[in-house]
């Protein structure tokens, strides 16, 4: 039996961050965390780029350009209910959009948003309480990079 397992380091991928500006109390929360789990990693500072976005919704579109570029994506949002069905548009879009553009260019492209009913709930999961979604997708993207290595 053949097992693939990779390493949880990487130190010539380039990454492209995308991020969106809409609620950016949380969303650079999610970008400090990222950034700085991937230099824990080993990714050289010189190989993270950062491109920020209007909104979640608009991710997916940035993030395929990004993916002509990059050995992965990772796109960072902070989606938060409000009163109107926005949330639903919003969310169903995002992730949708992420998913394809993966699967269109074969590029990992990572989902590091935060859906939440409340900028509590949001900020928990962005680097208090319930730790930092950031840091969650950067792990996954160099796993996914080294994956992908191997793989192809
Ligand atoms: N964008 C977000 O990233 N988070 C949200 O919570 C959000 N809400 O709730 O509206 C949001 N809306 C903006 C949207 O992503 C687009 O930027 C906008 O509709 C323009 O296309």
């Amino acid at each position: 039996m053949e097992e693939i397992k990779v390493k949880l380091n990487n130190a010539s991928a380039k990454f492209f961050l995308v991020v969106s500006r809409f609620n950016e109390l949380v969303t650079r929360s999610l970008l400090e965390g990222c950034v700085d789990e991937l230099v824990r990693l080993g990714v050289d500072e010189e190989n993270i780029s950062v491109v920020w976005t209007p909104g979640a919704f608009e991710l997916p579109l940035v993030a395929k350009l990004c993916a002509k570029k990059a050995d992965a994506v990772i796109c960072l949002a902070a989606i938060i209910r409000g009163e109107t069905p926005h949330f639903d548009f919003v969310s169903t879009e995002a992730a949708k959009g992420i998913a394809q553009v993966s699967l269109s260019t074969e590029v990992p492209v990572i989902y590091g948003v935060i859906t939440a009913d409340s900028v509590d709930q949001a900020v928990d999961r962005a680097g208090t309480k319930l730790g930092n979604k950031g840091r969650d997708a950067a792990r996954s993207a160099v796993e996914m990079v080294n994956i992908l290595q191997r793989l192809k």
